[in-house]
């Protein structure tokens, strides 16, 4: 049984709001990044600590290792319990966001490839396994991984083994989530929840989906 996390790219706060609070109880873990937080502002985050799930920052940190320590730093304190770098920066930016986020007891995802049509020009010939080995040996937590992309994810699940995969790319990209669902630990949906006219009825029907 694959996890369901839903990316909460909502730009209207009360909206936002609205539509956590009413999927929070068919969901795993809300995953938000710059489209709420740029609206909402950073304080937004403590409104959603008390929905009881995890909050997964994605921040997709892309910086040199001190200032990705100090990204990862400030998105726990806000009340994150977990965040998503990107791992084409190299194992010691990486390394700096996963030993920060386990000081604060969170967890740490690396972007080991992307899920758009233009991920191709730069994450091939390798780079995505590369990226997957340096996470696991980094300490990370899981991966995160291209549903559009099934093939890719079996060959970057033989690298990471047991460590957790997260995989967006479900729905409004065209990934299918009855290919990908076995392959991994959990699935990023956004636009095929929120934007629905009954999110909360759309998070069931992708929870069973995920089965
Ligand atoms: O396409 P959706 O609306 O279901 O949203 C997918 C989310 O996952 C969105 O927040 C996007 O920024 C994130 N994501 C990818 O879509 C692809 C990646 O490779 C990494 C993150």
């Amino acid at each position: 049984v694959a996890e369901l996390v839903l990316a909460l790219d909502v730009t209207n706060p009360d909206r936002a709001s609205k539509i956590a609070s009413a999927c929070a109880p068919h969901i795993d873990a809300l995953k938000i990044g710059y489209p709420l937080v740029l609206a909402g502002g950073s304080g937004i985050i403590e409104s959603f600590t008390d929905l009881d799930i995890p909050l997964i920052a994605d921040f997709k940190v892309a910086d040199i290792p001190n200032t990705n320590r100090l990204i990862t730093g400030q998105a726990f304190s806000l009340g994150f319990d977990a965040i998503i770098c990107q791992g084409f920066v190299g194992r010691d930016a990486v390394t700096a966001c996963v030993v920060t986020a386990h000081e604060y007891g969170g967890d740490c995802y690396v972007v080991a490839e992307m899920s758009h049509p233009g991920a191709t020009e730069f994450f091939g010939e390798g780079v995505g396994e590369r990226i997957a080995a340096f996470s696991v040996e980094c300490g990370a937590d899981g991966i995160i991984a291209p549903a559009t992309r099934p093939g890719r994810v079996a060959a970057l699940r033989a690298i990471v083994g047991d460590k957790k995969i997260y995989a967006p790319g479900v729905g409004a990209q065209g990934g299918d989530p009855a290919s990908i669902a076995a392959l991994v630990d959990g699935i990023i949906v956004g636009r095929a929840i929120y934007e629905s006219e009954n999110p909360d009825r759309e998070a069931v029907k992708w929870r069973d989906l995920c089965q």
